[in-house]
């Protein structure tokens, strides 16, 4: 079946399979990729970050929720640094039924493995409390890369596949798959030509350096504050600092 036009590059992909993937690796798998090609995988951080730092990329997530079924989220912008400034996730400008989960807490974010610890939480290694590897704030709002659920509740811990798809809904799911594709003039409404190309990169590459500094300050906050204010491997807590409410705020 063709997705949303087709053209795209499955970067992370869960599904019920006879022998679940372990996704709670150290660096230097994350780094390289790992899975099968048609089954649980994870592409791999370089090649992400070679694939998106060329040209301008989409993502689109599809996700299924044992109860509500399918859901989508989709991205106009998605791009990985490079290693040297920790794989760093710039995501933005959200559409679909899903709900935002990645934006706001996700992007500008490090990327954190058991064995490397660059999230914001001060006390504890999100990697290793939520076993997976991730953009993770302190800890997350989505958290694709945690263990495959083995029970199906909306209270299942916090170390399992789950989606805050509003401040108040989480989606508990069984299926789960980010891919990219390069944007092109049937997809997009920004047509670069070779006249205005630089411009564009600059200011768009202005952009997301002012959207990380954004994201900073946040993360300044967040440590300042209790832990587990930001940690979302309860209910507890979460409502105060979403961005949903934020949103409902502004
Ligand atoms: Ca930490």
């Amino acid at each position: 079946m063709v997705t949303d036009g087709g053209g795209w590059t499955v970067i992370q992909r869960r599904l019920p399979q006879k022998e679940q993937e372990n996704f709670s690796r150290a660096w230097s798998s994350y780094k390289e990729g790992f899975g099968q090609l048609e089954g649980e995988m994870w592409l791999g951080l370089e090649a992400m970050h070679q694939l998106t730092h060329s040209g301008h990329y989409e993502l689109r997530v599809d996700m299924v929720d044992y109860e509500l079924g399918p859901k989508y989220a989709k991205y106009k912008e998605f791009r990985v640094g490079p290693q040297k400034d920790g794989y760093r996730l710039f995501i933005a400008n959200y559409s679909g039924n899903a709900g935002d989960a990645l934006s706001y807490f996700h992007s500008g974010r490090r990327f954190s493995t058991l064995d490397r610890d660059q999230d914001l939480a001060r006390n504890k290694s999100c990697a290793q409390d939520k076993e997976g590897g991730w953009w993770f704030h302190a800890c997350y709002s989505a958290h694709p890369n945690g263990r495959f659920p083995t029970i199906l509740t909306r209270l299942t811990d916090g170390k399992e596949i789950r989606w805050w798809a509003s401040r108040e809904h989480v989606l508990v799911l069984t299926h789960f798959e980010m891919k990219i594709r390069q944007r092109r003039k049937d997809h997009d409404s920004v047509v670069v030509t070779p006249a205005n190309k630089d411009d564009h990169e600059s200011s768009l590459a202005e952009s997301t350096e002012d959207m990380a500094d954004d994201y900073l300050v946040q993360g300044d906050a967040a440590r300042e504050s209790e832990d587990k204010v930001f940690d979302y491997s309860g209910h507890e807590g979460r409502s105060d600092i979403l961005p949903w409410g934020l949103q409902a705020i502004n």
